[in-house]
């Protein structure tokens, strides 16, 4: 079902998933997480080797910008991995003999058509707001929501929207990781480009109460990936990081979910290629980020 040698628009993606869950019917199971403002359904991929949804569970989500192609490439990266190889490969099979994988391959399917059909560089969803359309799915949780590092204008693209919550992106994020309960153990939310793996906070400088512990798994992933391809990744928290950005994902993760291990990630590269990320770097980015996220959940405590 797979083909990690080019970028896949939507329907594509859809087909991909719905082969894989044909050809490993034991191992997957889809559900809709929600129905964007255009009428796409906003699709979540569970990956279980048993256990009857009683085991602790890793979400992972990637396109929450239309504009950041390879995030969703890595997911399907992952969902090939998992599935290849369980009972193949020995580390991945006790990793998914002990968690569940709820993957959310595009979050944002109206922003990611539209970068396929009119706009290949649109960030955010397409919901029109005075004129103008669009929020971004990003600054809309309720994460000192409107805080600093988000707009009230419906023509930026950090426009956080009318209230938090108000998306469908985002109310499908919230309430499948929130259907998870105390099972979710790691949030890993992807983004491209810069190469940072970082923990909350993006909506102040303050640091959460278990900063050390999510900076030293940050750090075991960091030093993995690196050893793949050589890739350095910055790690550390948003607003140091990156910038300070409110009404993010990860920070309502850690503070709301109660995920303890909340991770927002950004893909190659540093600016060369930055979006437009060529299809050559699909998969060692793929190899790359599957290492560092592997070495994270082993090392959870
Ligand atoms: O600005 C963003 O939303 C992310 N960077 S991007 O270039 N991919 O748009 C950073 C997200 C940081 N996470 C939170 N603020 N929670
Ligand atoms: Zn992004």
């Amino acid at each position: 079902a797979f083909d990690h040698t080019a970028y896949h628009d939507l329907q594509e993606i859809y087909n991909i998933l719905d082969g894989v869950g044909s050809d490993f019917p034991s191992l997957i199971s889809h559900y809709t997480a929600g129905t964007t403002y255009e009428g796409r359904d906003i699709r979540v991929t569970a990956v279980s080797s048993g256990g009857g949804g009683s085991r602790d569970a890793i979400w992972i989500d990637c396109g929450i910008h239309a504009r950041e192609w390879v995030s969703p490439a890595t997911c399907q990266w992952i969902l090939d991995q998992l599935t290849s190889g369980y009972g193949s490969d020995a580390a991945i099979t006790t990793m998914m003999d002990t968690y569940d994988f709820h993957i959310m391959t595009v979050t944002n399917p109206d922003g990611y058509a539209y970068t396929w059909n009119s706009d290949r560089l649109w960030r955010k969803n397409r919901v029109p707001y005075q004129g103008c359309h669009g929020t971004d799915d990003n600054r809309n949780f309720d994460s000192n929501f409107g805080g600093p590092g988000t707009s009230n204008n419906p023509c930026s693209d950090t426009y956080h929207g009318p209230s938090a919550f108000s998306e469908a992106e985002t109310q499908a994020v919230r309430d499948a990781v929130l259907a998870l309960g105390s099972r979710a153990r790691m949030f890993i939310t992807i983004h491209s480009y810069s190469q940072y793996w970082m923990t909350p906070y993006g909506y102040d400088y303050v640091l959460p109460a278990n900063y050390d512990e999510q900076y030293r798994v940050a750090g075991i992933a960091v030093s993995a990936l690196t050893a793949v391809h050589g890739t350095q990744f910055v790690y550390g928290n948003i607003a140091d990081v990156i910038y300070l950005a409110s009404g993010g994902s990860s920070d309502w993760a850690y503070d709301s979910a109660g995920i303890q291990y909340a991770y927002a990630l950004e893909l190659r590269d540093t600016g060369n290629w930055g979006f437009l990320l060529p299809p050559e770097q699909i998969v060692p980015t793929g190899e790359e980020t599957w290492a560092g996220i592997m070495a994270a959940i082993n090392a959870m405590q």
